[in-house]
């Protein structure tokens, strides 16, 4: 794949035509081997203009999430260095979890144009049309205590945040526990999903899904009233190799700042972010209810709901719109 990336690195920083014989002569292949890419970007997509006299020349990119387009935009040493893009798949989380088991190492990431079986928490779906959003799981391996993995959750809303902010600067708002809204629609969500040895954590998967250019005809009934996308809030396309890019570059950014300075570093600035402490909250546990006022995040993810002067933890559930 490196050889493709750099021919079409070649095509687009020529204006105009290239010669084969340049891109032959640059990369130390026959033109025979050049023809050969030329025919193999075409089946990925790519419009690819020849002629006799003047050689190459690149008349359209496809709206593909391939990892050497993700490259071109994205800024990272590890998360995204090995990317395995699918057209169709059940669940980029569980092929990044069968990966992971099979010793993948920590950055490789799993981008989908589709999934079939898209997760969302505790056995919900997370709809995913096909060419339009962003699915994505990357494979992370921290030497953390189980305990202490779920804000994890929280640098990935905040990394999603950031890359709102960048593309569009609006403000997205974040809702506990792993949403991210724009104008209080859902935009984006994570589930993390772990493996655990003894008291280690062996893998951590984080799985994003991020509405880009989706359109309220592309939304499934049941969320058409509550979500949004990156085009819906701005009315414009959005280059999704580059969203995805820039997302990649703000999740290793809060990544390395959890290893650096440690889970709470991220709770604060997810809690700072979130404005959630004295929020008026009513919040669904298994079938329960809970009202109260948010106090806080403890240093283990979990929200602090002050119920008629009781402090209630609760570590897993869903906050009521
Ligand atoms: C989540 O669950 O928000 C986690 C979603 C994670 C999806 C990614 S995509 C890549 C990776 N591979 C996977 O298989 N999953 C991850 P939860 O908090 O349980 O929210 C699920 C709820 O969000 C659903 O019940 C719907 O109400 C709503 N929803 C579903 N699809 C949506 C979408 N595309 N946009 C906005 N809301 C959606």
């Amino acid at each position: 794949m490196d050889n493709l990336g750099e021919v079409l690195r070649y095509l687009r920083e020529s204006d105009g035509f290239i010669s084969g014989d340049r891109i032959s002569g640059r990369l130390g292949v026959s033109r025979t081997a050049v023809w050969k890419y030329m025919n193999q970007l075409e089946r990925y997509g790519y419009n690819i203009e020849k002629s006799k006299g003047k050689g190459y020349h690149l008349a359209g990119t496809p709206d593909r999430l391939y990892g050497w387009e993700i490259d071109r935009y994205r800024k990272t040493d590890v998360i995204g260095r090995r990317i395995i893009h699918r057209d169709k798949i059940d669940s980029t989380n569980s092929l990044a979890f069968k990966q992971a088991l099979a010793g993948e190492p920590e950055g490789t990431c799993v981008v989908a144009e589709s999934q079939e079986k898209g997760k969302g928490r505790l056995g919900r779906k997370w709809s995913s049309p096909a060419g339009k959003n962003i699915y994505f799981s990357v494979i992370l391996r921290p030497a953390i205590h189980p305990s202490t993995v779920y804000p994890i959750t929280f640098l990935s809303s905040l990394a999603v945040s950031d890359t709102i902010g960048e593309l569009t600067g609006l403000e997205a708002s974040l809702k506990w526990p792993n949403d991210v809204l724009l104008h209080d629609r859902k935009i984006s969500g994570t589930l993390l999903e772990l493996s655990t040895e003894a008291d280690m954590v062996r893998f951590v998967i984080i799985g994003i899904g991020l509405n880009v250019n989706l359109e309220p005809k592309d939304m499934d009934q049941e969320i058409k009233a509550r979500a949004t996308s990156l085009s819906m809030a701005t009315k414009k396309t959005f280059e999704r190799p580059r969203v995805c890019g820039i997302l990649m570059s703000n999740l290793e950014r809060y990544y390395n700042l959890f290893r650096e300075d440690g889970e709470m570093a991220i709770c604060d600035i997810w809690e700072e972010k979130a404005r959630i402490r004295g929020k008026r909250l009513e919040i669904n546990q298994m079938g329960e209810s809970y009202k109260g006022i948010a106090r806080g995040i403890d240093r283990d993810g979990a929200i602090l709901l002050d119920i008629d002067g009781k402090i209630k933890k609760i570590i897993a559930g869903d906050v009521n719109f």
